[in-house]
């Protein structure tokens, strides 16, 4: 089936620079998606953008380019709950790849013990308005209440604005069902705002008041204003690209460095501004997470714990 990419739509960044830091040994990319190919794997009607094609191999690739050891990939929503384009790449990722899957109500208990062999591990509800339809809570909390058996986790992605209306869902996955809720890039901050102002202040006290509540600190380059250009010669916290990031996703590391997980985002879906170079996120890494211990958490003894039980000696 041949798509036509949404208008202004920026492709991955081909030939990414080789990082200057180099991940620890068994490092996970906890944060990064397949897009079709679209003649294979069709993307859904209810879509809200096309985007190019980014497929398994690809992403493999980069994982070996970049350093990393495994990945975890997340259902996108251009491909709604149709979850075969994140499977086929789980199965053939020589048990180096887990999974993050989008599933509706009407999913039978086969369906998700098929996904589970598969090497899915969670189910993410997104509640950012430009990217799905709105679903209702109460179905919500039945997938998160049955996925819960299966001992998955629940991943959320939302915007910071939106926090405050939907602390009691939230909280009501989080306690009432006991379950590990992650999420996504930090609720998205607005970083031109005040670390220490009310709205980060508020993600924190999510995170602080509720313990199985992780985040991943992820997606500079989507929430940054100064963008990717460091500042030659200034402090080492100005040297880093996206540095206005840089002390919210370090106050998160530092407060909850048992909590916290860091993915590339790969193929960065709908960056219209830039589209980062892999290897320059990569850079970033030590600037939020400044000790060689910080780093070993987030990008291997957190990760393993949460996708690799099985294997964590965490
Ligand atoms: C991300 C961010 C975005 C998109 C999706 O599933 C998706 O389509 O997650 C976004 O547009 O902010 O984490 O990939």
């Amino acid at each position: 089936m041949n798509f036509e990419k949404t208008p202004g739509w920026i492709d991955w960044y081909a030939g990414p620079g080789r990082p200057k830091f180099q991940v620890p040994a068994g490092s996970v990319d906890a944060h990064c998606h397949v897009f079709g190919p679209g003649d294979e794997f069709p993307f859904a009607p209810e879509r809200k953008y096309t985007p190019c094609d980014a497929s398994k191999a690809q992403l493999f690739a980069l994982r070996d380019h970049l350093g990393f050891a495994r990945n975890v990939v997340v259902q996108a929503t251009c491909h709604g709950a149709d979850n075969r384009a994140m499977v086929d790449a789980l199965l053939h990722a020589d048990g180096k790849a887990r999974g993050v899957a989008t599933v509706k109500r009407g999913i039978s208990d086969a369906e998700l013990l098929a996904l589970h062999t598969a090497g899915v591990r969670g189910v993410r509800f997104n509640f950012v308005k430009r990217l799905v339809d709105f679903t209702p809570k109460d179905e919500l909390l039945e997938i998160a209440g049955r996925i819960h058996q299966l001992g998955w986790h629940v991943v959320i992605y939302f915007e910071a604005v939106d926090l405050p209306e939907l602390w009691d869902f939230f909280t009501a996955v989080h306690d009432d069902l006991a379950t590990t809720v992650v999420v996504d890039h930090m609720g998205r901050p607005d970083v031109s705002l005040p670390v220490d102002g009310p709205q980060f202040a508020l993600f924190e006290r999510f995170m602080r008041e509720h313990s199985n509540v992780w985040s991943k600190v992820s997606c500079p380059e989507r929430l940054s204003v100064t963008g990717p250009k460091a500042i030659p010669g200034a402090t080492r916290g100005e040297q880093a690209a996206y540095r206005d990031v840089v002390p919210f996703a370090r106050r998160i590391v530092e407060q909850f460095p048992d909590r916290v997980l860091w993915g590339t985002d790969w193929p960065h879906p709908n960056l219209l501004d830039h589209m980062p170079d892999d290897g320059l996120l990569v850079d970033f890494i030590p600037h939020i997470a400044t000790t060689a211990e910080l780093q070993h958490k987030l990008l291997v003894d957190n990760p393993m714990r949460l996708y690799w039980p099985e294997e964590s000696k965490g």
